[in-house]
């Protein structure tokens, strides 16, 4: 009998193509690119990257796309769900690292541990010399959750020793949380001093932490982003971190990666990494088992483990 065809589009983590390999057909091309016949075979695909409407209209026998990845904001979930194609993420397996990256990174910009060290590897400590005291501390700040799900609940449950005050907003209240909750993002931005956002890449968060919301947290004020960069004015945030009207900003995501704008890489009272709050061997390692136990859920009982929220059938 022949094995069931799973597309491969793009670069994807290896675990993933190799147990893939090991109980489908697994053809590695583009979905617009493929001959009739082959299109015809497709039912599945794993994708780290975008998956449109095109694509999926390419492939008319097509039941489930397993997306790489929590945020699934580059495939159109939506489409398919109009036609009945399952779509998965991998949720849950990486809020441990992402909320750890999270914590890393707010240390690194508010006590500027990655500038510290470049000054150590450059030779500037001698006898007498010391790093800069840092203008900013951790202690007694009043941090705002820009989302509060899965990861920013992580996150924030981490912060909680650190003695810290913890907000959040969200569009709807948990009320199984006892931090204090605000209904608008500016009424957030106006209470704290520290934002992190971890929010999915949707209409409504586009651009959404914009130059009020910056001059809102003030110039001792600290933002840190780890869901995307889409939410971010960056011209806005660049601007204000140049002219003190914020104080410094740690940033995992960019609103067009890899392109990092050089007025941000310009700035001292940035901190910069390159999208790596899940880098980890380990948990990378989980999301690619997720992205194929889902394939194997759907194909083997009908039952994907971590269908998305627009996915005509519930795991
Ligand atoms: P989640 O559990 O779905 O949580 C999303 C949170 O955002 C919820 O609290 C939700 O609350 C809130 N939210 C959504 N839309 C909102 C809006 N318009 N205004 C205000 N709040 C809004 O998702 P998660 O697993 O925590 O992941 C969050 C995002 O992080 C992912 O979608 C992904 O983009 C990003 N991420 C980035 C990395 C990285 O490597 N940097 C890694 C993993 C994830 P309400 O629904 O009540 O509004
Ligand atoms: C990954 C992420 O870097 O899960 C997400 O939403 O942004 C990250 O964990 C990405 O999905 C890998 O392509």
């Amino acid at each position: 009998m022949s094995r069931i065809a799973v597309l491969v589009p793009g670069k994807m983590h290896e675990r993933v193509l190799a147990r893939l390999k090991d109980g489908f057909d697994v053809i590695e091309a583009d979905a617009t690119t493929l001959d009739t016949e082959t299109a015809q075979r497709i039912r599945g695909v794993a994708v780290s990257g975008t998956f449109n409407a095109a694509a999926i209209d390419a492939l008319p026998k097509l039941e489930v796309i397993a997306s790489f990845g929590v945020g699934y904001d580059n495939v159109d979930a939506k489409h398919a769900a109009t036609k009945g194609v399952v779509v998965t993420n991998t949720p849950d397996v990486l809020n441990d690292e992402v909320a750890d990256t999270a914590i890393g990174l707010l240390l690194n910009t508010i006590r500027e541990f990655p500038r510290a060290e470049n000054w150590l590897r450059d030779g500037n400590w001698k006898p007498g010399t010391g790093y800069p005291l840092s203008r900013f501390s951790l202690k007694g700040r009043h941090v705002g959750f820009y989302g509060l799900g899965r990861i920013g609940q992580e996150i924030a449950r981490r912060l909680e020793p650190f003695k810290v005050k913890i907000s959040y907003h969200t569009r709807s209240r948990n009320d199984a949380l006892a931090y204090d909750y605000y209904p608008t993002l500016e009424g957030l931005a106006d209470a704290v001093d520290t934002m992190i956002a971890i929010v999915p890449k949707t209409p409504q968060t586009h651009k959404t932490v914009n130059a009020d919301i910056l001059k809102a947290l003030g110039p001792d004020g600290v933002f840190v982003n780890v869901g995307r960069g889409w939410t971010v004015d960056e011209e806005a945030l660049a601007a204000a971190l140049s002219s003190g009207a914020l104080g410094a900003a740690g940033l995992d995501v960019f609103y067009d990666e890899p392109n990092v704008p050089a007025a941000l890489m310009a700035l001292p009272n940035a901190v910069l990494t390159p999208h790596l709050a899940s880098g980890s061997v380990p948990t990378r390692n989980a999301m690619a088992d997720l992205v194929v136990d889902n394939l194997l859920g759907w194909f083997e009982s009908g039952k994907p483990l971590t269908p998305v929220a627009e996915t005509p059938v519930k795991g």
